[in-house]
């Protein structure tokens, strides 16, 4: 069985080495522009059009992360670049929800407790006590309840303040009140203090951080956006932030990455800002799940995270 492999930026020798160890009878290739050799399986970031139009003979492509937007903006953009051959297959946890928990719990506890007026009250070298934001009015909703958003919100609940969760069909998840499809859109979203956002980059979800969706949550509430810079309206952030109907605002993805160093955001205090990494693709686990994909697709069996086209995620 032959693999081919693209991950710009990622240490390939590593990889595949690992690869090799988790797969000891496939070929493994990186792929290489102009490399049209056969292949059954492609394993790939944010891959060039030409490494996959055309390769009528790939069973699979694996996605070597949670969100297929990129990929699927290619077929989008060039319908028929997709394989109709191939199933897209993407990493399913792979040990990015418990970072996503960190990275969101932290972020969430720091609005709570003020941590970040303390800081401002620090920089001016003033001593003073904050009164305490009520844990039981601190709602926290979490958009998207998949591998991701349903461990973050859980964790967050252990916390003790309310928290809802909202996904495009119903769920029940304990310790949460869930809220399902647009109709409920509105009524999740009423008097929420801090917006998570772990919804997949989709034609029905692009821009729905607006100012629409700002105006529905409690005054002075805080976003958390971990998901797709493409889910915000940035200039509804801006303004948000200005009117005071949003009081802070933390962000790891944006819709052009790196952030332009011209970027209004940066000079905003009240953004905090990251680098797209609140939950990074681990190697290890990775190869091993793909692997153990794999190895379930050559003995004919079915396997879980298979993207639906229609849907975008
Ligand atoms: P999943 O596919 O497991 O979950 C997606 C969730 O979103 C599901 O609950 C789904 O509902 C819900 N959803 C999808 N479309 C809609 C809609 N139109 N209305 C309401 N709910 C909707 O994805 P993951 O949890 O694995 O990942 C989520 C996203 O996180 C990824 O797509 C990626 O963009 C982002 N991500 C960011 C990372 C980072 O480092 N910043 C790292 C990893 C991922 P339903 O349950 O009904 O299907
Ligand atoms: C992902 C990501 O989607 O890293 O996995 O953003």
């Amino acid at each position: 069985m032959k693999i081919l492999f693209y991950m710009p930026h990622a240490d390939a020798a590593a990889w595949l080495h690992d690869f090799a160890h988790a797969l000891p009878e496939a070929e493994l290739r990186e792929w290489q522009a102009g490399d049209t050799a056969p292949a059954d399986f492609a394993v790939v970031w944010r891959p060039p059009r030409e490494m996959l139009a055309g390769r009528d003979d790939l069973r699979a492509i694996f996605n070597l992360g949670a969100g297929v937007d990129a990929i699927l903006a290619l077929e989008h953009e060039h319908p028929g670049t997709l394989p109709r051959s191939a199933q897209l297959i993407r990493l399913e946890d792979t040990g990015m929800a418990p970072q996503m928990a960190e990275y969101v719990t932290h972020a969430v506890l720091r609005y709570l407790r003020r941590f970040d007026e303390y800081q401002t009250l620090q920089n001016e070298r003033r001593w003073a006590v904050l009164d305490p934001h009520p844990r039981e009015t601190f709602t926290v909703g979490v958009l998207g309840l998949g591998v991701l958003g349903a461990h973050v919100a859980q964790t967050l609940a252990a916390f003790g303040m309310p928290v809802r969760g909202y996904s495009r069909s119903a769920r029940q998840i304990d310790g949460l009140a869930t809220f399902a499809g647009e109709a409920q859109f509105d009524t999740f979203l009423d008097g929420v203090k801090v917006l998570v956002n772990l919804l997949p980059h989709t034609p029905d979800t692009r821009d729905v951080l607006n100012a629409r969706t700002f105006a529905k949550l409690a005054r002075g509430a805080y976003l958390i956006n971990v998901a797709r810079g493409g889910h915000l309206v940035e200039a509804d952030l801006l303004d948000a932030l200005a009117s005071g109907q949003l009081a802070a605002a933390t962000l790891d993805v944006f819709r052009e990455e790196p952030l332009p160093a011209e970027h209004p955001f940066w000079q905003e205090p009240r953004i905090t800002i990251t680098p797209h990494m609140s939950a990074l693709t681990l190697r290890e686990e990775s190869v091993g799940q793909v692997a153990r994909k794999i190895d379930a697709l050559m003995r004919g069996d079915t396997v879980s995270g298979v993207v639906n086209l229609e849907r975008g995620y």
